[in-house]
């Protein structure tokens, strides 16, 4: 140090010579790793000095700045290097070792897999795409008014005890189903236009086979002039060819959703029993999983649309319960229950 040198360069120089002696000495990773921390973390000798920048008088920190952080850069590098040394002479030991046997096969690494619900609904926004429909993506926390109010489900509506969900503090709830975004797509485009937008709804449920409290959906919209059920049908024809490649028997009858007139529950015959009863239809031998309809002049209205002008379609795919027909899941609880056998066993091609 000349005798020009700042006071605190004796701070710096020591702090230097200290940290740089603890790594050389540490010669295992763990060690290596407990001096880094000592030097530079959030407590760390280097980081003090660092802070102490503020300390200073204006006309020093530009120096001492510079100066910190070079200690620091340094200290860095040397730990690099250490490290780098340990690694290397580590694998040299094993090499030097007469154990060793290298042409042992290596471990084979897990593989992940894609889950099955993500499967079906990447192959239907494939479908769906190819027909010229946009795939939006909305927000599961949603406004009371999205979710219920603009759909022509007003308060004290019958219809809101079928949908009970998880309410935040501030009125926001989770949404109940993907029609949620039905209002905000029609603010959101210039019809005409059509939109499929997938995602996982929400409903205070008690769970069997086939339900569950968090669930998917997948919601088609086609907004224009002169839309018909013959288009919705259509529509919905393609997609459960696209996702069985195969005929599968379904039924459609009246439904009421206070959102859609008219509107109607399309089935589908149960493919886990072969529509002959169990617990996932409820011995019914069907499935409900594609309920439809026009959609209903208020919620135009609500989107911002003339219903002289404009008309549309809607149609909210089970999602979930797609996927368990498509694969014969006998019970939805598997499909986000975590355990990783079950995504395992939807290997590439299943
Ligand atoms: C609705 O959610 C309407 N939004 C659907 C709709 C959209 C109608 C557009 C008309 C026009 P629903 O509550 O029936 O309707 O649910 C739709 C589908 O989601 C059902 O057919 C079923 O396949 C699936 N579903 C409903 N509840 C559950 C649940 N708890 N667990 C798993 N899947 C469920």
């Amino acid at each position: 140090m000349s005798s020009e040198s700042p006071a605190w360069q004796v701070d710096i120089d020591a702090a230097a010579t200290a940290a740089l002696a603890a790594v050389t000495e540490a010669t295992d990773l763990a060690a290596l790793r407990e001096v880094e921390v000592a030097a530079l973390g959030r407590k760390g000798s280097v980081t003090a000095l660092m802070k102490r920048v503020g300390t200073l008088a204006k006309t020093e920190r530009r120096a001492y700045g510079a100066a910190a952080g070079s200690l620091r850069q340094q200290v860095t590098a040397a730990i690099e290097t250490q490290r780098d040394q340990i690694r290397a002479a580590a694998i040299a030991a094993e090499l030097d070792d007469d154990t060793f046997d290298e042409t042992l096969p290596g471990l084979n690494p897990a593989r992940g897999h894609v889950h099955p619900l993500s499967r079906v609904r990447l192959e239907l926004e494939e479908v769906f795409t190819s027909m010229g429909f946009s795939v939006l993506d909305y927000p599961e926390v949603e406004s009371e008014f999205d979710n219920f109010e603009a759909l022509n489900i007003p308060g004290w509506h019958p219809a809101r005890d079928m949908q009970d969900t998880f309410w935040l503090k501030s009125g926001h709830l989770l949404r109940t189903h993907t029609s949620a975004g039905q209002v905000r797509a029609m603010h959101q485009f210039k019809p005409p236009f059509r939109a499929i937008f997938p995602g996982k709804v929400y409903r205070y449920e008690s769970t069997d086979a086939s339900h569950d409290h968090t669930f998917h959906q997948l919601e088609g919209l086609m907004i224009g002039r002169h839309v018909s059920v013959g288009h919705l049908l259509d529509s919905m024809r393609t997609l459960l060819s696209a996702i069985f490649k195969r005929d599968v028997q379904v039924r459609l009858r009246p439904g009421y959703f206070p959102f859609v007139e008219p509107g109607f529950e399309l089935d589908i015959s149960c493919q886990v029993c072969g529509g002959d009863g169990c617990s996932v239809c409820k011995q019914s031998g069907w499935v409900e999983l594609l309920p439809c309809g026009l959609v209903h002049p208020n919620v135009l209205r609500a989107g911002g649309l003339d219903p002289d002008e404009w008309q549309g379609w809607a149609f909210g795919l089970g999602l979930s319960r797609l996927v368990m027909m498509r694969y014969g899941v006998s019970d939805i609880r598997l499909l986000l229950g975590g355990d990783a056998r079950f995504v395992e066993g939807f290997h590439a091609g299943a």
